[in-house]
């Protein structure tokens, strides 16, 4: 039921703003051990049908002895698949998710701005995310694969800080790769996940 997909585009295809080598270790190397160990984590369980999103939204019903290895391989695989669809260069700022953004933030810079700031400011590895809280917008940051489903906020789009994600291209300056991010920002995805999040 939960299934490693190849990357939906080519590997160069966020150049320049992510170059292809990062993309190819990060999908191929990293997105696939998460799996392969979610998968092995869940294998000869009851959980072992469940979809990853289901599973990460109720740990309360993980067994004690494989839950931090869901928590972690189960949100880094699900956060990786989703990462890389909300990931498309050229496509504008535009739909309700837009007009909520803009009503919720004031405008597009200092929505800009604050997520900006919460992409910095993740100590050591995380994501950064905006999320639909109660049908409210907010950013929120995650530690490690902590994951949103797991506190009932509802992803609609995430940039990954962890260093494997920019390391290559920008090594120590977050701050360039998170400024190049809004580059590539799948704003047709992100509009469709708000509009089936707030049902
Ligand atoms: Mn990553």
């Amino acid at each position: 039921m939960n299934e490693f997909k190849p990357l939906p585009y080519g590997y160069n295809t966020l150049e320049p703003f992510i170059d292809e080598q990062t993309m190819k270790i990060h999908h191929d190397k990293h997105h696939q051990a998460y799996f392969d160990k979610f998968t092995a984590a869940i294998s000869g369980t009851e959980l072992e049908n469940k979809d990853v999103k289901e599973i990460l939204s109720d740990l309360s019903q993980l067994p004690e002895d494989i839950k931090m290895a869901v928590i972690n391989n189960g949100g880094g695989f699900y956060h990786h698949s989703f990462f890389w669809e909300i990931m498309k260069k050229d496509v504008p700022f535009s739909g309700e998710v837009a007009e909520a953004i803009n009503a919720k933030f004031g405008s597009f810079e200092k929505f800009k701005e604050d997520f900006s700031k919460a992409a910095l400011t993740v100590f050591g590895s995380g994501w950064a995310w905006l999320v639909l809280n109660d049908g409210e917008l907010e950013i929120i940051q995650t530690k490690n694969q902590d994951c949103p489903l797991s506190i009932s906020k509802k992803p609609l789009l995430a940039i990954d800080v962890w260093e494997h994600a920019y390391y290559l291209k920008y090594q120590n300056k977050r701050a360039e790769y998170v400024e190049n991010f809004f580059n590539i920002i799948n704003w047709e995805k992100v509009n469709e996940l708000f509009l089936e999040a707030k049902g």
